[in-house]
């Protein structure tokens, strides 16, 4: 890498475990908390650029409160744009499989919005016994591994993101009422947001695919070549080589760089207790290759 001479070591040095070969790593020896230092911070900041995920086992002594304060130290929280946050909180939002929040679709967190989330951190409060595993998939090599004549198409693409879309069609088995109840609030406000399908990372300045299950449509194609397209690129970030799968133990935190990722929460785990709590923090506004910039184009 060509900047990598000037690039500044981090002070400290983490105890850094890969995961999977090309994202995700796990990272030992470190207490989250609201009060650890800067130079630990920065260097965690610099993994998570680098590794997409980290993850942090045994995070016990984190509660609700030291969450989003930890979460403050790497930026700035946001409560999500429709989800009411967790009582007793700014930010947090809770997820439980119990009321049907099951994740299992490839995403990027919170993509109908322009500057969605640049991270998300999320902290396992009850593991399912077995089952309940995350995935991540990096989308920067993703981007890398595309045919040549596949990533000039995409290059020139954009796409519309919406929290408006069929919900059923993504989550067949959850119960039609309680379905309906989600998208009541998930798309209490509905936005729609045109991103580029290849944006540049802000900090790394690496080409990553923006896909996942918020796109409704590609700019300027009919809604079957829409379809059949984003099938196409959405299958090169799936691939197996590109993503790391997290076997969750309650305590356990995942960090993504949701600039960088999509994921996807594996619903195998039937009647089962699995909670989980998240933190996202703002995020800017994607770059496209020519320097334009992603716009919010619907609210209300
Ligand atoms: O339940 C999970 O593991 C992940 C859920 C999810 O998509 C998220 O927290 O953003
Ligand atoms: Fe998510």
């Amino acid at each position: 890498m060509s900047n990598a001479a000037i690039a500044i070591e981090p002070a400290v040095q983490l105890d850094i475990h890969p995961v999977a070969g090309r994202i995700g790593a796990e990272i030992r020896g470190i207490s989250l908390s609201g009060s650890l230092d800067a130079a630990t911070v920065e260097a965690i900041q610099a993994a998570l650029v680098e590794h997409k995920v980290l993850f942090f086992r045994g995070q016990h002594q984190l509660d609700d409160q030291a969450q989003e304060a930890f979460a403050k130290l790497l930026g700035e929280p946001i409560a999500h744009p429709t989800v009411p946050v967790r009582a007793g909180t700014h930010y947090l939002l809770e997820l439980d499989g119990a009321q049907g929040h099951r994740a299992n679709s490839w995403h990027t967190d919170v993509t109908f919005v322009d500057s969605y989330p640049k991270a998300s951190i999320l902290r396992s409060v009850v593991a399912a016994k077995a089952g309940g595993d995350t995935v991540w998939a990096n989308t920067e090599s993703a981007y890398q591994d595309l045919p040549d004549s596949l990533r000039e198409l995409a290059d020139k693409l954009w796409a519309v993101h919406s929290n408006e879309y069929d919900y059923a069609a993504i989550k067949p088995s959850v119960d039609p009422a309680r379905l309906e109840e989600y998208r009541k609030v998930f798309a209490s406000t509905v936005y729609e947001t045109e991103h580029p399908l290849v944006r540049v990372h802000p900090v790394s300045g690496q080409r990553s695919l923006l896909l996942g299950h918020f796109v409704k449509r590609i700019k300027g194609l009919s809604q079957g070549d829409s379809q059949r397209l984003f099938d196409i690129l959405q299958g090169h970030v799936t691939r197996l080589e590109n993503t790391v799968r997290w076997r969750w133990q309650e305590g356990d935190v995942a960090i993504w760089d949701n600039r960088a990722t999509q994921h996807y929460a594996v619903d195998d785990y039937g009647q089962q207790d699995r909670i989980v709590r998240r933190v996202t923090l703002a995020g800017d506004v994607p770059v496209a290759l020519d320097g334009r910039r992603s716009q919010t184009t619907r609210k209300g």
